[in-house]
């Protein structure tokens, strides 16, 4: 980590790595199989992380691996069209129809900032709203924070973004309705964007009817409806939030599982917007390593291996872990609520169930960070931010789930003595 940090900003290719949120010196991993991650020291940690989502068949799975080698074996990439990114469309169309065209590319900051171009330019509208805690990539227009004023004008939330684009993002309080409808009918928004559950200000789940209200909202304004469900997708539900909720977005993003492990993220949704985007429209996107074919291959393995017994089996885990955590936190006392939906879930240090970035903000962080680096003492690692999401894994077995228990009850133990 001394020679990374003389190379890398913080010694980290992505910030949250640096372990900012929980304090500590960061570990550096040699592998990982299954449901375990083996740092450089030889420590072995049961991985709730994944990769920050992409894993949902564990690490280094034989089905992915075989794919990757076999593709491998016939190039490496060409920037010319193959019949993999085809496969993998069909494959993501036929468990969420409502991308009738997509396109694929490499990282979910990617699928986002493009289906934000996109979304202004079919309706002709610089607005977007987006809400406190959800995080989209890093493209400028995502990095603003709530500014004052009666429309929440966007600020910078990062040095180098344009306040003239940041005023652009507009922002409010997820669970929100009546923010939502209030902005919505005062400035003409080209999309409500939003991660239909948020995993990136901790988990927070939407209220009854709220993802309704946004899509009636948006019909009756002219704004498109977009799910940024880089995170949720084919995690959630087998068919993503859509499934889940019942409610149709005009345009999606996806990432993470999709390309299991591997750099891919797709953008897509009703076909006559998509028909916008070059080359059969005017909206300009492109990549070089759009739809490479290890990637599509990744992702091919590891849909194919994700089938709705599988995903079921590894949401009743998810079930399971996340109701003997909650025992646990009870037994020891502790003010505490968690949630999952399919195979992500999440937890505040919090006795109420959290609702908006604000009551995140109000849980015990300060516990967080004990429990966190207790917990990584007895080998489980958790994401080392109290404002992020967990998963569960296919390779994670019932065994996997009675050692996380046993070991986070002993953890909690250690992290309330203070
Ligand atoms: P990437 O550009 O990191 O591939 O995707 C950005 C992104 C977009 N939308 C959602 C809902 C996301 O969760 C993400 C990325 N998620 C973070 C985890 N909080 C990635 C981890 C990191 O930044 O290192």
């Amino acid at each position: 980590m001394a020679r990374s940090r003389a190379r890398f900003p913080g010694g980290v290719n992505s910030p949250v790595r640096a372990f900012g949120g929980v304090g500590g010196e960061p570990f550096v991993v040699a592998r990982g199989a299954g449901s375990r991650i083996w740092d450089v020291d030889g420590n072995e940690y049961l991985d709730y992380v994944l990769s920050w989502g992409p894993l949902v068949l564990g690490h280094a799975p034989r089905v992915v691996l075989e794919a990757v080698e076999r593709i491998m074996q016939q190039g490496t990439s060409f920037g010319i069209p193959t019949g993999l990114e085809l496969e993998l469309a069909e494959a993501i169309a036929a468990r969420m129809p409502h991308l009738e065209m997509m396109r694929f590319v490499s990282s979910g900051t990617e699928a986002a900032m493009s289906v934000a171009r996109l979304a202004r330019a079919v309706t002709g509208r610089d607005h977007l709203l987006k809400f406190e805690g959800c995080y989209h990539g890093h493209a400028d227009s995502f990095l603003v924070k709530a500014g004052s004023g009666v429309a929440t004008l966007g600020l910078p939330n990062s040095p180098g973004v344009p306040s003239a684009l940041a005023e652009l993002t507009l922002t409010c309080a997820f669970n929100d309705l009546e923010a939502v409808e209030r902005i919505a009918r005062s400035v003409p928004l080209a999309a409500i964007l939003l991660e239909p559950i948020v995993g990136n200000g901790g988990y927070i789940e939407p209220v009854p009817g709220f993802l309704e209200g946004l899509r009636r909202i948006a019909d009756e304004t002219g704004a498109l409806l977009v799910f940024d469900e880089v995170m949720t997708g084919f995690r959630i539900a087998f068919g993503g939030a859509r499934e889940r909720f019942g409610v149709n977005p005009d345009l999606t993003a996806l990432g993470k599982v999709i390309g299991g492990g591997l750099p891919v993220a797709v953008y897509g949704g009703r076909r006559e917007l998509m028909e916008r985007v070059a080359p059969t429209g005017p909206v300009y996107q492109a990549g070089t390593l759009s739809g490479n074919p290890l990637a599509m291959a990744g992702g091919l393995a590891t849909l194919g291996a994700l089938t709705r017994e599988v995903h079921d089996a590894i949401t009743a885990r998810t079930a399971r872990l996340v109701a003997g955590l909650t025992a646990i936190a009870s037994r020891h006392g502790v003010p505490f609520s968690a949630s999952h939906s399919g195979s992500m879930w999440g937890f505040f240090f919090r006795d109420t169930t959290v609702r908006n970035f604000d009551e995140a903000k109000q849980s015990d962080t300060a516990l967080f960070k004990r429990f966190f680096h207790a917990a990584r003492e007895r080998g489980v690692y958790l994401a080392p931010s109290a404002f992020e999401a967990a998963f569960m894994s296919a390779a994670h077995s019932d065994a996997d789930i009675d050692l996380t228990l046993a070991r986070l009850d002993d953890a909690m133990g250690v992290a309330v003595q203070g």
